[in-house]
């Protein structure tokens, strides 16, 4: 069974117009303590997000475990560290085999149904969300609330990573409800390395 931070720092691609924002973004997390942070782009352009991903790789691959969301190609030639996918992407099975049983598998569920069936693949994580409301995710699911934690922590023995609209000031009541760890996109843009290291200190 693999350990998952407290903190999930999700880097969305959307939240940055130039490439020193992004590795100053980046940099400053890991010097806040993250160990483990995500990559996402929804711009739908392949090529960009790969030349990302490498440079991501380049600035804290060494020290920082890196998950592709959505892609398990661009997460083998990218050398990350695993795969996230929600409901529409490429199955977990699908996904397991692109990977291999080393690589971390993640899986975004919505509802105790999604739960159940993403705890019967080889998911390394599950994800349940959005716990509260969120402007980060174009479409979003319903809110499942803290109530939702709470039932999926019920459903799986699998790490649980709580996802949508967690805080600094949420962040301990999202943990008591059940979930193992936060991933988190807006509350970590401001000054990254100060929030990471209050995430840390509340989640302790
Ligand atoms: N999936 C469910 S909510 C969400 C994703 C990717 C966005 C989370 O972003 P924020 O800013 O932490 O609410
Ligand atoms: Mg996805």
């Amino acid at each position: 069974m693999i350990s998952v931070p407290r903190l999930y720092p999700i880097v969305d691609a959307a939240f940055f117009s130039t490439t020193e924002d992004l590795e100053a973004f980046v940099e400053e997390l890991a010097a806040g303590g993250c160990t483990l942070l995500q990559y996402r782009n929804k711009s739908g352009n392949a090529r960009a997000m790969l030349e990302q991903a490498r440079a991501l790789k380049r600035w804290v691959g060494g020290k920082v475990k890196l998950i592709m969301n959505d892609r398990a190609d661009l997460c083998l030639v990218a050398e990350f560290d695993g795969v996230h996918v929600g409901q529409d992407d490429l199955s977990p099975e699908s996904v397991r085999r692109i990977i291999g049983p080393d690589r971390w598998l993640g899986v975004s569920t919505h509802n105790a149904e999604q739960m159940q069936e993403a705890d019967r693949t080889t998911a390394d994580y599950l994800a349940i969300g959005p716990v509260f409301s969120t402007s980060s995710k174009e479409r979003p699911d319903p809110v499942v609330g803290l109530e939702g934690v709470r039932r999926a922590r019920q459903l799986t023995r699998k790490p649980l990573v709580a996802i949508g609209g967690i805080t600094r000031g949420n962040a301990a009541s999202v943990i008591e409800a059940g979930a193992d760890s936060v991933a988190v996109i807006s509350d970590l843009i401001r000054d990254p390395r100060k929030s990471a290291e209050e995430f840390f200190r509340i989640l302790r």
